[in-house]
């Protein structure tokens, strides 16, 4: 604390911090020093990327100085503190969020055109921070600017992938995968050189007794790796208070390369242990809601956990505090069952190398854990083999299995009379080879479990953890409902909207606090609120107009219907319905006469998202959208009636283009299967009205906007199981309309018709799963309600003003207040005008 040892030294020190950007002149005079200096660029070669570089770099000293000022204050207050461990964060860009929660974004506008350059240009040189796969990651996201938006104590921790989620490239129909090199230039992480931790790996287990007689263990031997640590500002909206995500990056531990191998020409082995280290974090696994088993994947959780769980034992006997204290200053979230190893990391920790007693630590263990659980889906819930963990964590192993007899043993004494219960719960799945539940242990191991929507929150209660309900008592398990960020989804995605509701509602309160978006349900019928409603929803169209155009080469009329269906494909998502739902409409409109054509109601079909590279089926399903664009497209007798159209490469800077331009999106997986869903939530607060089953949160939209302000289909999640059963009885009949739909791609209409056969063969042959067939006609005849509801404007707009007003409980800062209260026990901790204040105090 040498450099705060007096007030005068304080005094100097906030002298020559930087300020808040008092003019654009200021702004300009910063930025251009950065293109000067730290980027070495002259006038005469800066272009928009450099101009970027110098204003990320300017806003980006603001940001420290919030930031290190947090920290500082959080460390002298010393309260409990949240972590939350999530292997994705799907951030997107930063300057853009960092303009707005630092403010002045108008001053930056106007430096940059005196430098001669657009904001908007300028914004759009960041290249995403794309870590992570798709829903999880961007939830995770936006619970860290709603952590520090509310002042809570709040880390992040996650991996610095060397690459993020592939780029998306559709070459002649298909999906090509490309690497993300998105480190290139990424002023926004700070490498902590100086914070790196030692990951052991592989080894032995030797068990001895102390000097006081009693057994301990050591874990031995094997090969060690050094995370090293990266920091990323978090700055909150409307106050200083600025988190760290730290991301861990992996490395070979000797550091060193081989200069003796090197000399001896042996080139390529010299560098082999640096390559194997660095491999740990070299690339994210671009599944979502599927889990392969592989090794290097399950290196990479140990490797995160662990070096995570250093960071927060460090943070924590720092203040020299006794252990059963440890669960007042510590929470941590496992964001799915990825951090689940951090559970007998952390009994570890406390049992072989703190020394404590074996029911104390798990007691320590189990209150400081909170489990959200994000899928009920069987291929995606993790297991990892007992003979792999045995050789890459074998200490790890041993714990596992003694807090699965410990639980056994508990299960047993209360449930003496049911014997199958205990292989039903046991952690260790007796298979060949055996499998670790990792879910179960994340139950096991956490004081409370929650599921993301009510819905999904009952269907875990009555499906994959029933026995833990009859365990437990239904207290331990609880709901939080999804929410996003206001900040990112309505102001930064859509600024002449929020602009609109600000001006109404007399100010931007309502991105600290959504619910004031009720008050817009009293400009509902006001003339000039509607008018300009309807105009920011046409410009927000015409925006993605012409992004559509320049992608791929297809012109789109911004006045039809922009019916948009933007996630992750997955036959849960049913994209598949959605295209066979096109080519239907497209056979219809081929037989209907020009009278008939003049009463339609013309469309524009905009799909989006990435297939998981080794999910055959998913890619198939791009194809064929792909496949149905090019004959639609270039059909004459359609014209304007319908457009298909794929948008290549879907991420979160994208979603911000497409999300304020939809009249209509499509929130439509098979019941039950769709946990919650978060981007149904961004397509109704901006706006666009959707059509969805009874899944997810599509539940809870619809008790808050109102039945008669959404579109829903299908069959109940409780008729699903019959509906398969039947399937598999060949008890059912293939919906007639789909049947044509089925002839036309087998006739080759829209191209070799072999391709597709396993897609048609899977619903007519194969159990149809996803009950595309069982859902189809009420899908259509939905679709067709909408077109006649989009004729009449005046009603569609007031639905859609309606819902916007009603969204206000779909906040993350909501998600956040519950999970604080609820799970966390933390409070938030009100930033300091000066951090350093709290070191003399
Ligand atoms: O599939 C769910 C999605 O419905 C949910 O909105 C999201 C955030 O809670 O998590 C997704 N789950 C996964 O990606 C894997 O469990």
């Amino acid at each position: 604390r040498r450099a705060f040892r007096n007030r005068r030294g304080q005094r100097e020190w906030n002298k020559y911090a930087p300020k808040p950007f008092e003019s654009a002149e200021e702004f300009e005079r910063e930025t251009v020093k950065h293109i000067e200096t730290t980027l070495a660029r002259s006038l005469y070669n800066c272009d928009e990327l450099a101009a970027y570089g110098g204003t990320a770099l300017a806003f980006r000293d603001r940001l420290v100085i919030d930031w290190n000022k947090t920290q500082q204050n959080q460390t002298f207050a010393d309260q409990k503190r949240v972590y939350y461990l999530s292997l994705e964060f799907l951030m997107g860009r930063a300057l853009d969020n960092a303009m707005l929660n630092v403010g002045h974004k108008e001053t930056a506008k106007q430096g940059l055109s005196d430098l001669g350059f657009r904001v908007e240009d300028i914004i759009t040189q960041e290249h995403d921070a794309a870590l992570g796969n798709g829903g999880l990651g961007r939830l995770a996201a936006c619970f860290l600017d709603s952590l520090a938006s509310l002042n809570y104590p709040a880390w992040g921790y996650g991996l610095r992938y060397r690459y993020g989620i592939f780029k998306q490239e559709i070459i002649d129909g298909y999906q090509v995968e490309v690497p993300d090199y998105w480190l290139d230039f990424n002023p926004w992480e700070f490498a902590r050189h100086d914070i790196t931790v030692d990951i052991q790996f592989y080894g032995h287990v030797n068990k001895y007794q102390d000097d006081e007689g009693k057994m301990v263990c050591s874990w031995e031997g094997g090969e060690i790796v050094q995370a090293v640590a990266f920091d990323v500002p978090i700055p909150g909206y409307g106050t200083p208070t600025t988190n760290n995500l730290r991301l861990w990056a992996s490395k070979a531990a000797s550091g060193e390369f081989d200069f003796q191998k090197f000399n001896s020409g042996e080139y390529e082995s010299s560098v082999a242990d640096q390559q194997r280290a660095e491999t740990i974090s070299a690339v994210l696994y671009p599944n979502d809601n599927l889990e392969r088993g592989k090794e290097l994947r399950l290196k990479q959780q140990y490797f995160w956990c662990a070096a995570s769980l250093y960071d927060i034992v460090r943070r924590f006997k720092k203040s020299k505090r006794p252990w059963k204290d440890f669960p007042n200053q510590v929470a941590i979230q496992l964001n799915d069952t990825h951090p689940t190893l951090a559970i007998p990391e952390l009994q570890r920790i406390l049992i072989d190398q703190e020394g404590l007693d074996w029911d104390e630590a798990w007691s320590i263990v189990q209150k400081t854990f909170g489990y959200t659980n994000h899928t009920v889906l069987p291929e995606a819930l993790e297991k990892w083999s007992v003979p792999l963990i045995q050789h890459l964590l074998p200490r790890h192993l041993q714990i596992i299995y003694d807090i699965n007899l410990n639980f056994l043993q508990y299960v047993e004494r209360n449930n003496p009379k049911d014997r199958d219960l205990l292989g039903r719960v046991s952690i260790i799945e007796e298979s060949n080879p055996k499998m670790v539940r990792m879910a179960y242990l994340a139950v096991i191991g956490s004081h409370k479990v929650n599921g993301v929507a009510e819905l999904h929150s009952d269907l875990i209660k009555t499906t994959i953890f029933k026995d833990f309900v009859k365990i437990y008592g239904p207290d331990k398990f609880a709901n939080v409902t999804n929410g996003i960020t206001p900040r990112r989804w309505l102001h930064q995605a859509n600024p002449r909207l929020s602009e609109l509701i600000a001006s109404k509602l007399g100010g931007y309160g309502f991105l600290k606090d959504l619910t004031l978006l009720h008050k817009l349900e009293a400009y509902v019928d006001d003339k000039d609120f509607r008018k300009e409603f309807q105009e920011i929803k046409y410009a927000n169209k015409v925006r993605l107009a012409r992004h559509i155009k320049e992608v791929t080469g297809v012109s789109v009329n911004p006045s039809a219907l922009f019916d948009i269906q933007v996630k992750r494909i997955h036959e849960y998502k049913r994209q598949q319905l959605n295209i066979f739902g096109v080519i239907h409409r497209y056979l219809a409109i081929k037989k209907m006469s020009p009278e008939e054509k003049k009463k339609m109601t013309p469309r524009v079909s905009i799909f989006g998202g990435k297939a998981a590279p080794g999910y055959w089926m998913a890619k198939t399903v791009i194809h064929l959208i792909n496949e149905v664009g090019r004959v639609v497209n270039a059909d004459k007798d359609v014209g304007d009636l319908l457009k298909v159209i794929f948008v290549e490469d879907y991420n979160v800077s994208k979603a911000e283009i497409i999300c304020p331009a939809s009249d209509i999106s499509e929130h439509i997986s098979t019941a039950g299967t769709e946990a919650s869903g978060t981007s149904n939530m961004k397509f109704v607060l901006n706006g666009g009205l959707i059509i969805g089953t009874c899944d997810g949160a599509n539940i809870e939209i619809t008790r808050e906007i109102g039945e008669n302000n959404i579109f829903l289909f299908g069959n109940l999640a409780e008729d699903v199981d019959e509906l398969r059963h039947a399937h598999l009885y060949g008890n059912f009949q293939l919906d007639k309309e789909l049947e044509s739909v089925f002839d036309a791609i087998r006739s080759g209409m829209f191209g070799d018709a072999g391709q597709f056969s396993a897609l048609v063969n899977g619903i007519v042959e194969h159990g149809d799963y996803y009950l595309v067939s069982d859902d189809f006609a009420s899908y259509c005849k939905t679709h067709d309600m909408i077109d006649e509801a989009y004729k009449d404007q005046e009603e569609w707009v007031t639905k859609c003003i309606t819902a916007v007003a009603r969204m206000g409980f779909f906040s993350s800062d909501r998600c956040i207040d519950e999970y604080a209260e609820m799970i966390w026990n933390v409070e938030p901790l009100q930033p300091k005008a000066d951090g350093v204040d709290g070191a003399n105090g």
